[in-house]
């Protein structure tokens, strides 16, 4: 079935700074946990290079446009704004991102800016990071900042990049392990600083929007066991609804307060918190998507250890709670990671009538080791099936009444992955360049690029 999109539907591409800039050192940027953190399964794979879009990025948005996007979801280095986090500005880091705005805008692509993707200024984080309270001071004054600088230009937001993924997977994405006490003050932290930016952005920039960006899988039982339907209840909400129930409700929900509670974690407020919980609300919810999840009560400790390899949906083990489970009726990836196209329209119906707001997807994409032809080819049909598969679901999911307003595929250019280094790309556009040699940099268009290309064009998927 084919389906034709809303005639303002927003068609976009996402990237981070910290997986795509490189210039990790230049015009005064200060280091963050990205560049400073081990990774353990890859060689070099640097972020300090990444895809070199700080010096490439006048040619990166003109290939976007020329693809069509009307949206471009990228993110400001805190550490090119503020070095060690707080204190003076740094201009050259600030005017950066104004010309890559003026850039985007000169081609009539609306900026759509997370302000903090993974990279935590290193100069926090030794200060405690997340964990400490004056790290949210310094985040809403960092917001303020930009805020103040591109709110005349910017109008939509997203606050910080899936807190929900940097804490389940903590050692993979912040290099550490984070004592579970300690994680869930960090969640009231990192919950409480995006409170804190929803209001400023609505005081200070005239239609100024924002949303919270969560990674969100839907979480299915193993079986039809009561038992295994437990563990996806908690799982659910330990994985999605804690964090959604707090930025478009103000609560902490009840199932996610009986998981604190057995595992003994008690949650500092501070005196203001309950009335800005209450009162301080996104405009949308922006979400990325790669897959489905599932899993079973875990039934002897024995069992623990699954071993299976994903960062996004199996690799999860809670004793009492739940484990992940190899779902035996989808499709894997190269990497490992479930394939689930459907489990999206079901992921956007749930949420649409859970919180009844405007849904942006930024993120969903097929991570794969592409080759690059003698002639200049990349011949991606699998990122064509995997994408043409999920934008079905879009459309099944906005004739069903879901309120989705765009869709911004992970990813727009090549970058470095998250823990997988630059073999696993995601671009519509190809970067040249291996694990160990950065080479010249030079940008290719993948088939899918063309194939995006129609999809904006005729706003709709190809018969
Ligand atoms: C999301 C992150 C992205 C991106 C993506 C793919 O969780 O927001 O930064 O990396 O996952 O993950 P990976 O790079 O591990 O394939």
């Amino acid at each position: 079935m084919t389906h034709t999109f809303p005639d303002n539907f927003l068609w976009g591409a996402s990237i981070s700074a910290h997986q795509t800039e490189g210039a990790y050192q230049e015009d005064g940027k200060g280091l963050s946990v990205q560049d400073t953190r081990q990774r353990d399964n890859h060689a070099i794979a640097d972020f300090k290079v990444a895809s070199d879009h700080y010096h490439h990025y006048k040619e990166d948005i003109k290939l976007l446009s020329e693809m069509g996007i009307n949206v471009f979801r990228f993110s400001i280095a805190w550490t090119r704004i503020f070095p060690d986090g707080r204190g003076a500005v740094n201009e050259p880091g600030l005017q950066h991102y104004s010309d890559v705005i003026d850039e985007l805008l000169k081609y009539q692509i609306q900026p759509f800016i997370t302000l903090n993707h993974f990279d935590l200024p290193q100069a926090l984080e030794d200060e405690g990071g997340w964990g400490v309270r004056s790290t949210v001071d310094a985040f809403v004054h960092y917001a303020e900042t930009v805020f103040q600088a591109y709110g005349d230009r910017v109008k939509n937001w997203l606050t910080i990049n899936e807190p929900n993924i940097m804490l389940l997977v903590d050692k993979k994405i912040l290099g550490k392990e984070i004592p579970i006490q300690e994680k869930y003050q960090q969640f009231h932290h990192l919950m409480i600083a995006e409170k804190y930016v929803f209001k400023r952005c609505h005081e200070l920039i005239t239609d100024g929007k924002i949303g919270p960006v969560p990674n969100i899988s839907l979480v299915y039982p193993a079986t039809s066991k009561p038992i295994d339907n437990q563990a996806a209840l908690y799982f659910n909400s330990v994985r999605n609804w804690a964090y959604l129930d707090f930025s478009c409700f103000g609560r902490y929900n009840t199932v996610f307060k009986d998981y604190l509670k057995q595992n003994d974690v008690q949650i500092t407020f501070a005196p203001e918190d309950e009335a800005l919980m209450k009162t301080a609300f996104p405009d949308y919810i922006a979400m990325n998507f790669y897959t489905t999840v599932t899993v079973e009560k875990p039934l002897a400790k024995k069992e623990m250890a699954n071993g299976i390899s994903d960062q996004q949906s199996e690799d999860i083990m809670e004793w009492g709670f739940y484990k992940g489970f190899t779902n035996p009726y989808l499709e894997k990836n190269e990497f490992n990671w479930t394939i689930d196209p459907l489990g999206l329209k079901t992921t956007l119906q749930t949420l649409y009538d859970r919180y009844n707001l405007p849904i942006i997807i930024t993120e969903n994409g097929l991570g794969a080791k592409d080759e690059l032809t003698d002639d200049g080819a990349v011949h991606d049909q699998y990122r064509i099936d995997y994408l043409k598969q999920h934008i079905e679901q879009c459309g099944a999911a906005i004739e069903a009444g879901v309120n989705l307003i765009g869709y911004s595929p992970w990813s727009a250019i090549d970058l470095v992955s998250v823990h997988e280094g630059i073999s696993k790309r995601y671009g519509f556009i190809y970067v040249d360049r291996t694990e160990e040699d950065t080479k010249e940099m030079k940008r290719y268009k993948k088939d899918s690029f063309y194939w995006y290309q129609d999809v904006i064009q005729t706003n709709q998927l190809p018969k």
